[in-house]
């Protein structure tokens, strides 16, 4: 499974494009996350970048964007549709575009950045005749302690197609996000149950269904939220697949900056990058390729510097 892929980005010319991020993450936007734990930015991945990375998925599943048919095997690779694919050259074409960079650079008000070398997920629509297929949702949880945490953290990621509130949309309890951040959580206490792979929120209050926002959005939109929001993803009951790729942005060499959890050093980075690995973080999942087989992504000199092989 060679890709014939190619990458398409050519030397970004990120740094004059610098004076403008305001329009990418207005301040009104910046406000609006603070105050609701997640934001939507439009328009943020070109759609040919957001088709690639699609094309990418379906090659890796051996599926076809369009046929039904082809979305359900006799076993999904896990329940909640992780596509366990990291160093494709298009998902490295979204990760070092300008405005992406951009974004988190007012976002975090930090120039020097690296990029996460995330994964994916793919999530057809729920079939209740297929006993593996019937429920996909992933309940609302938050994955790092963020009581351990002095800076904020913010998780991301990218909808690929246009993505309807029913199509396993993200999804997130913003009033528990705003007590959390004013210091007005009743349940500070069953936080205690956090583990190292996150917490379900079922898990340390009752919640229903009219507390959960399901956010629809375009394709090329990128959503950011407040690691301590509580998120996951509805089911899918549209007609068409869900698909996602996820991405943040950290503060380069900065350890206080990126969780534990997914921490890499710059040689890491680089030797996952060169040998086509994933990050330590997210290997051994079911499915997985390792190396993966594709062409190396070409990078950008921002690429480069978002990577860890330049120096910023
Ligand atoms: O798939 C989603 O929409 C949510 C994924 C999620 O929980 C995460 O990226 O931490
Ligand atoms: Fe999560």
């Amino acid at each position: 499974m060679i890709s014939q892929y190619k990458s398409v980005v050519e030397k970004q010319p990120y740094l004059s494009e610098s004076n403008n991020f305001e329009s990418i993450l207005s301040n009104e936007k910046k406000e609006f996350l603070e105050k609701n734990g997640y934001v939507i930015i439009e328009d943020a991945a070109p759609t040919n970048l957001c088709n690639s990375s699609v094309d990418a998925i379906c090659e890796f599943l051996d599926i076809s964007r369009i046929e039904p048919s082809s979305w359900y095997k006799e076993r999904p690779l896990n329940s909640i549709g992780l596509v366990p694919l990291h160093q494709h050259p298009a998902f490295w074409d979204i990760r070092q575009h300008p405005k992406i960079y951009n974004t988190f650079r007012h976002l975090l008000d930090e120039d020097e950045l690296w990029v996460t070398m995330d994964r994916a997920s793919f999530r057809p629509p729920c079939r209740y005749d297929l006993e593996a297929y019937g429920n996909d949702e992933n309940p609302m949880h938050w994955d790092y302690d963020f009581r351990l945490r002095n800076k904020n953290l913010y998780q991301g990621l990218i909808y690929l197609t246009d993505t309807h509130q029913n199509q396993g949309a993200f999804a997130c309890v913003p009033s528990v996000y705003k007590k959390i951040r004013d210091g007005k959580f009743e349940h500070a206490n069953a936080l205690e149950k956090f583990g190292s792979k996150g917490l379900f929120l079922r898990d340390v209050m009752e919640f229903t269904e009219k507390d959960i926002i399901t956010i629809d959005a375009p394709a090329g939109s990128l959503i950011i939220w407040d690691a301590r929001l509580p998120h996951g993803c509805v089911s899918n009951h549209y007609h068409m697949p869900r698909f996602v790729q996820f991405i943040t942005m950290f503060r380069a060499d900065d350890i206080d900056s990126i969780p534990t959890e997914v921490e890499q050093s710059r040689d890491e980075r680089i030797d996952c990058f060169m040998k086509m690995r994933a990050p330590e973080c997210h290997r051994n999942l079911n499915g997985q390729l390792d190396p993966e087989p594709y062409n190396r992504a070409k990078l950008s000199s921002l690429g480069e510097k978002l990577l860890g092989v330049k120096r910023w």
